[in-house]
This record gives C-alpha cells, sequence and structure tokens, in this order.
C-alpha cells in the first residue's frame, strides 16, 4: 500500500456509570457521518465536523440525559479528542499548523491550531448569547473544545469577533475547526517521511 491509501483511523469507547461513548474517526475519509448522541444541536454540530473536515466520523452516544446534557456532551468530546489524537499516531508528514475562518451570514468564527502534543485552548464568543439553542446549553461549546483539546493535545485558539445568532455563532466555530483540523491533519506532500518539528517528535 502507498502512503497515501493509508487511512488514519482512531477508535475510541469510553463507558462510565453517567454514559456510554463510541467514536472513529477517519481522518483520510470523505466527509460520512452517523451520529447520534440524543441532544439535536449537538449531533448538528459533530455532523459539520465531520462533513468540512473530510472525516469519516461515526459517534455513537447513550448519556445521563435525564439528568441534563452536559455529561453526554463533555464525555463524547473527550473520546473524540482522544480518538483524533489516536488517529494522527506518530504525526509523520502531517502539516501541523494550520487556519481557517468561516462565515455564517452575520457571524464570524476564526480556529487556529497547532497539533503540537501539548494542551491549550483560548476562546472567545460575542456576550450575550442566547443560553439555550434546542437542548443545547451555549455555555458548553468552551467545555467542548476544553474537553478535546486535553484529549486531543492540540493547542487550538478559537474566536468569534462578531455575530449575533446563536446557532450562527456556534456552528461558524464548529465549520472553522474541522477546517483547520483537516488543513493541519493532512499529509503534506513536501513533508514526507518528516515529523514537523525541530525536537524531532510531536
Ligand atoms: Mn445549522
Amino acid at each position: 500500500m502507498s502512503r497515501s491509501d493509508q487511512h488514519r483511523v482512531g477508535r475510541v469507547e469510553r463507558t462510565t456509570k453517567e454514559t456510554s461513548v463510541k467514536v472513529e474517526i477517519d481522518l483520510d475519509g470523505t466527509g460520512k457521518t452517523d451520529i447520534s448522541t440524543g441532544v439535536g444541536f449537538y449531533d448538528h454540530m459533530l455532523d459539520q465536523l465531520g462533513r468540512h473536515g473530510f472525516f469519516d466520523l461515526t459517534v455513537k452516544t447513550d448519556g445521563d440525559l435525564h439528568i441534563d446534557t452536559h455529561h453526554t456532551i463533555e464525555d463524547t468530546s473527550l473520546a473524540l479528542g482522544a480518538a483524533f489524537k489516536q488517529a494522527l499516531g506518530d504525526k509523520v508528514g502531517i502539516r501541523r499548523f494550520a487556519d481557517a475562518s468561516v462565515p455564517l451570514d452575520e457571524s464570524l468564527a476564526q480556529v487556529t491550531v497547532d497539533l503540537s502534543g501539548r494542551p491549550y485552548l483560548v476562546h472567545t464568543e460575542p456576550e450575550g448569547m442566547a443560553p439555550m439553542i434546542g437542548s443545547y446549553d451555549t455555555t458548553m461549546t468552551r467545555h467542548i473544545l476544553e474537553s478535546f483539546v486535553a484529549q486531543a493535545q492540540v493547542a487550538l485558539h478559537v474566536h468569534v469577533p462578531y455575530g449575533r445568532n446563536a446557532h450562527h455563532i456556534v456552528e461558524a466555530q464548529f465549520k472553522a475547526l474541522a477546517r483547520a483540523l483537516r488543513y493541519a491533519s493532512e499529509l503534506d506532500p513536501r513533508a514526507a517521511g518528516i515529523i514537523p518539528s525541530t525536537k524531532g517528535a510531536l
């Protein structure tokens, strides 16, 4: 098999008393998704992540929604981060750094990522967003990003300098995140066989 035929896949199953999560991600996919967490808007966001990242993404979460959506969303994000890291493997030949800006009508999201091996999140959003989108608590967006970053071990900067509609503000972030993760994880034809770090490891 040539290098370009190899699919980088991560699979994580995580079960606690609060949730049971299964995530599978193929970084070299076509954007095919199969998402079911029981939180409609979060499913919509993970669908964006797969589609616009060109990742094949399967997510099945069975969580304690009788309490609220918090554990379900958090644990899914942790598993997604772990699966992403696993799929990246030794990071040989990746681009490593990327940024993407995505508008959604009146809202703009700007995402910059370094697949550095070190977790760090910087996140800003407009003040005064609507608190809920369906059953999705809009304060969870930052927590999703924190959870993903902690497990994926990446440096991630996500900014929404302006926007009004909460659905647009959150969705623009997931689309920009998808694009940035796609470009950063893609194989750089000029870096075949090379780990893009002066340390020799990421
Ligand atoms: Mn939408």
